[in-house]
């Protein structure tokens, strides 16, 4: 048995709004009492996280009077000392306060737009003083629940010249930080813009300032649009854009669930950690999600030691699978290349895809080799049962 004890080398972090939650659903009353900043980073610290990650209001209340932002400053700068955790992403709450309603940096409002905008740097600055390094921004009012308010088309613009003036502040102010965008399909919106972390690799592309800016996918957000959450992050990751991720679980079809990590579909959760393991993915393994409403403080610290738990198991499963010989040969047998096809593969020339148009392929004896797939995913499952 190894050890499946979290330490600062596997950056497992956890946004106050996580491990905070005080159980609030639209169907009920907080069952927790609230916690403050500070007592929530030692909880943190006693489960083993790495780093802690808050929206602006999370830390600072929207009303909080300056002498009340200092004193909560000065206890939360304490408690990090205190346990050691780092602070490495915040982002801006542009979704709870009524203002929002309809949006913040898409809302039809343009005081709206702007307060979104001064909100923004104001917590920008907040974060990279508690040194931050990457910013998210979850546009979880960007949204609309008729097509009859809104031009999809002013939306993306507005989205545009939104992010275009934070990249130029950021470079103004010379701050080390870089963003990262988070998808989610809908919720609490009736649908939301740039749905998919796809769609959001797209919209980078048209920014001003393309390289500042890449992608915070969620487990739970491709769930809910029904997708391949590895696939989504292979896209990402392939493009040098994973600049963050949210862990966490989620049945398909469903709200945004927020569970535990591998709390609902191991196979992806193992094919994720494979992935972000596979190709040394460096970001923080950030935990967006939250206890169940079933549970008291001692749950939500089983909560946390879980999603860090799973994390880790399943690591120790991917490089049990990648050293496993018997896998391997099948592996290895799935990719076998005479290298008779070489010829025809890389940039393109006039003389190759004449060859290849003279080649000739027997198609029939070509389609009747098996792939052991079946094999292979047996193999798979057992290793995650615990039987090989
Ligand atoms: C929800 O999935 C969003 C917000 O909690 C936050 O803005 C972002 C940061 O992880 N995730
Ligand atoms: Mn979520
Ligand atoms: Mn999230």
């Amino acid at each position: 048995m190894s050890d499946y004890t979290p330490k600062p080398e596997h950056k497992f972090t956890f946004g106050l709004w996580t491990v905070g939650n005080v159980g609030r659903d639209p169907f009920g009353a907080p069952v927790r009492d609230a916690k403050s900043p500070a007592d929530l980073v030692r909880l943190l610290g006693e489960v083993g996280a790495w780093g802690v990650n808050f929206h602006d209001n999370d830390l600072i209340p929207i009303d909080a009077t300056p002498s009340e932002r200092d004193a909560i400053l000065k206890e939360f700068k304490k408690a990090l000392a205190e346990t050691g955790l780092c602070v490495p992403m915040t982002t801006t709450n542009l979704f709870s306060d009524p203002i929002f309603k309809d949006g913040a940096f898409t809302s039809n409002d343009p005081k709206v737009r702007a307060y979104a905008l001064q909100k923004t740097m104001n917590a920008i600055d907040l974060g990279v003083e508690l040194g931050a390094k990457v910013y998210v921004f979850w546009g979880g009012r960007e949204g609309t629940e008729t097509d009859a308010a809104k031009d999809p088309l002013t939306a993306i613009k507005r989205t545009r010249e939104a992010m275009n003036f934070l990249c130029e502040y950021v470079l103004d102010k010379k701050y080390d930080l870089k963003f990262a965008l988070e998808a989610k399909p809908n919720e609490p919106r009736g649908d939301i813009y740039n749905s998919t972390t796809g769609h959001m690799l797209a919209f980078i592309e048209t920014l001003d300032h393309p390289e500042m800016v890449g992608v915070n996918p969620e487990v739970a957000h491709e769930h809910m649009a029904g997708l391949n959450f590895v696939h989504g992050v292979a896209q990402a990751l392939e493009a040098g854009k994973l600049f963050h991720i949210d862990l966490n679980d989620q049945a398909f079809g469903r709200y945004d669930q927020d569970f535990r990590f591998g709390a609902v579909n191991l196979k992806s959760a193992f094919f994720l950690v494979k992935l972000l393991e596979d190709n040394k993915y460096d970001g923080s393994r950030h935990f967006d999600a939250h206890a169940y409403r079933t549970e008291d403080y001692e749950g939500v610290k089983d909560f946390a030691r879980g999603c860090m738990r799973t994390y880790l198991i399943l690591k120790e499963k991917a490089e049990q699978w990648n050293a496993d010989k018997e896998i391997q040969a099948v592996v290895a047998e799935i990719n076998a290349d005479d290298g008779s096809m070489n010829q025809y593969f890389g940039k393109y020339s006039a003389e190759k895809a004449a060859a290849l148009k003279a080649q000739s392929f027997d198609r029939t004896k070509i389609a009747s080799r098996g792939l052991k797939y079946e094999r292979l995913d047996q193999l798979t499952i057992e290793v995650l049962l615990g039987v090989r």
